[in-house]
């Protein structure tokens, strides 16, 4: 196997940081042991969590106006790999990434296969996407794709999926996800009716096709690019179809698509109770589905939602959730956006771990609101930055993934070999 980032360089920067580590690591220790929490088999529960990266993540995404490609950008999914490898290397948290069907299409996927698993990376749940035209297609998803009012746009759609399937497994990834962007802008557009029949009826296709140990994630969304109505618009929906479906259809939660002030981490905890939670795709928002790096606007409603995994999977009612980032990246370098969302993933994730949930649960029981609220916010006010960053060094990554990837100049020097021919595909989903 070889290394994106060079060992030398991590093992080098680390140097220079571990005395410093060492130290808050140390002290944090002393802290939770005060509340007998022992910080050893936390770091042990975090040096094992592991999200996957969005291959369409790594190139600059755009606004509905205009996109502003940085040095050095990926022009390919060979670069977009050798990108997620570089933060692979530097987090380790990141080692599978999760492709977008066509804009990650190769003639040879088990070359594609070979290619990551040189760098340690492999596929994560496949998505498909049929909210853009496919290239010299002569039906258009203009009107729609797995709800369309034609047929054969309709088959055209499931076939894009049935596809997307087939190139997953030779990836060796085990799932699908679909987001549809069907919808109306107008009322009486569409029939709200016919067309969700018509999207259970599609997906019933595509479910026929899908290997006995893969799950299809069905992702909902309130609105855009349909701004009157859209077909699968809310998680309700979403379970309603993933039931008709059967065991493999699960429900996917993306951080952003729910409307302003919804209480996310509940919808979270329905879903775990009614045995649909599949998978996230994490990122963070303020308006919309606005695809801001996770834990940047709102880490507290972060933290919440993985509380809710947490207790959980402590009952045994989850396992093998899906952790996915979907961010697009306008103003930063791609690269320190994903490294940075990573490691505030883990942080909540870790923070979670530290709230005793049977005292929460006295707490509730007694009716004591400021109690139950102190327990949560004692973990949430905890700093556990040193433990991620012991995960990290006792990993063989890196303590400060930042400054040791500014080191590296990568973007630089990959612009002397990229070619901006116009920029990856990259876009909000
Ligand atoms: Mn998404």
């Amino acid at each position: 196997m070889f290394k994106a980032v060079q060992k030398e360089i991590i093992d080098e920067q680390n140097k220079l940081a571990k005395a410093s580590l060492d130290f808050d690591f140390e002290y944090l220790e002393k802290k939770l042991k005060e509340n007998q929490i022992d910080i050893r088999s936390i770091l042990n529960q975090v040096k094992k969590f592991q999200v996957a990266v969005p291959t369409w993540g790594v190139g600059t995404g755009g606004t509905r106006f205009a996109r502003f490609p940085g040095i050095g950008e990926p022009q390919n999914i060979y670069d977009k790999i050798e990108d997620c490898a570089v933060i692979n290397d530097l987090i380790g948290f990141t080692n599978k990434v999760s492709p977008h069907f066509p804009w990650d299409n190769v003639d040879d996927f088990s070359e594609l296969k070979e290619f990551a698993d040189g760098y340690g990376i492999g596929f994560d749940v496949v998505n498909s996407n049929t909210f853009q035209d496919p290239a010299g297609a002569p039906e258009t998803f203009k009107y729609g794709s797995l709800t369309n009012a034609s047929s054969a746009i309709r088959d055209r759609a499931i076939e894009v999926n049935i596809q997307s399937i087939e190139s997953g497994k030779t990836l060796g990834s085990k799932g699908l996800t679909v987001w549809i962007g069907d919808g109306g802008n107008f009322p009486g557009q569409i029939s709200f009716s016919k067309s969700l029949e018509r999207y259970i009826d599609s997906m019933k296709k595509i479910y026929a096709t899908l290997p006995k140990d893969w799950i299809v994630l069905l992702e909902h969304k309130p609105y855009e690019p349909a701004f009157y109505s859209t077909v699968i618009n809310d998680w309700g929906t979403s379970y309603v179809c993933a039931k008709e479906l059967g065991e493999q259809a699960m429900c996917l939660v993306d951080l952003g698509h729910h409307l302003p002030n919804t209480n996310i981490e509940m919808i979270v905890s329905r879903l775990i109770d009614v045995n649909k939670l599949g998978g996230f795709h994490f990122n963070d928002s303020k308006f919309g589905d606005d695809d801001l790096d996770a834990g940047s606007i709102n880490p507290y409603e972060l933290f919440l939602i993985f509380n809710e995994l947490t207790v959980a999977s402590q009952n045994n009612k989850i396992k093998n959730i899906a952790f996915m980032i979907d961010q697009s990246h306008n103003v930063t370098d791609p690269i320190e956006s994903l490294i940075s969302s990573a490691n505030e993933i883990v942080n909540s994730y870790t923070k979670s771990l530290l709230v005793n949930f049977s005292l929460l649960e006295k707490a509730q029981d007694s009716n004591d609101a400021i109690q139950s609220m102190q327990i949560l916010k004692t973990a949430f006010n905890t700093d556990v930055s040193p433990i991620v960053a012991m995960a990290r060094f006792e990993n063989g990554n890196s303590i400060d993934p930042i400054k040791t990837y500014r080191k590296l100049d990568y973007k630089k020097n990959k612009s002397l070999t990229r070619k901006n021919e116009g920029g990856s595909s990259s876009g909000i989903v």
